[in-house]
């Protein structure tokens, strides 16, 4: 009875945390079209507002493409950095941890220079919370409610 008492309120309290931290998204970079040549990635992030605590998925056929996070010099010249690994899986999941502007560059071919495969992108402080109206699967009452039960459930059972 006490551990599931304690679950209960572990789920209450999570879903508070949640709520209050606002929800991380996921942004596939390219959306369907994914990481590949001659897509414009710079109008591609343009209507977006990347939060630390986000993730760029970047998703691509690693034979021909890789993901370098590079600096701004390097970025504007293209350059691939020497002494450092690229993301190759073909699926990175890149999450985002510091706010700041972050560069992203293909190694590949000419990929960055003469085919787009550049993104630049601006991060962010965490997401704010969403207002409890624009928040449609719980509201903030609901929660409220579940985390009184939750806690009232571990004092008095
Ligand atoms: C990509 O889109 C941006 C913003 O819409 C635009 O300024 C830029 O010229 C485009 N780049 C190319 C190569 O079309
Ligand atoms: C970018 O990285 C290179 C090393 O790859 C370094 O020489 C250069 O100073 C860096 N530039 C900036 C602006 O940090
Ligand atoms: C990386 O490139 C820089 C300049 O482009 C060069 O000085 C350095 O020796 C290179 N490092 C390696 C490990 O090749
Ligand atoms: C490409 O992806 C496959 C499957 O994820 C992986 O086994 C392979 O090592 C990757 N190739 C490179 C160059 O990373
Ligand atoms: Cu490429």
């Amino acid at each position: 009875m006490a551990s599931s008492s304690a679950c209960i309120a572990l789920i209450g309290v999570s879903m508070v945390l949640l709520w209050s931290v606002g929800m991380a998204t996921d942004y596939v970079v390219g959306d369907d079209k994914g990481w590949t040549p001659d897509f414009n990635y710079t109008k591609w992030a343009n209507d977006k507002a990347f939060h630390v605590g986000d993730r760029l998925v970047f998703k691509y056929d690693n034979k021909t493409h890789n993901v370098f996070k590079v600096n701004d010099t390097e970025f504007k010249a293209c350059s691939v950095p020497n002494d450092t690994q690229p993301f190759s899986s073909g699926h990175d999941f890149i999450p985002l941890l510091t706010e700041g502007t972050k560069w992203y560059i293909c190694g590949k071919s000419d990929h960055c220079a003469n085919r787009q495969m550049k993104l630049v992108i601006h991060v962010g402080s965490p997401a704010p919370a969403p207002a409890p109206s624009a928040a449609p699967h719980y509201s903030f009452q609901g929660v409220l409610v579940a985390a009184i039960l939750a806690v009232a459930s571990i004092l008095f059972l």
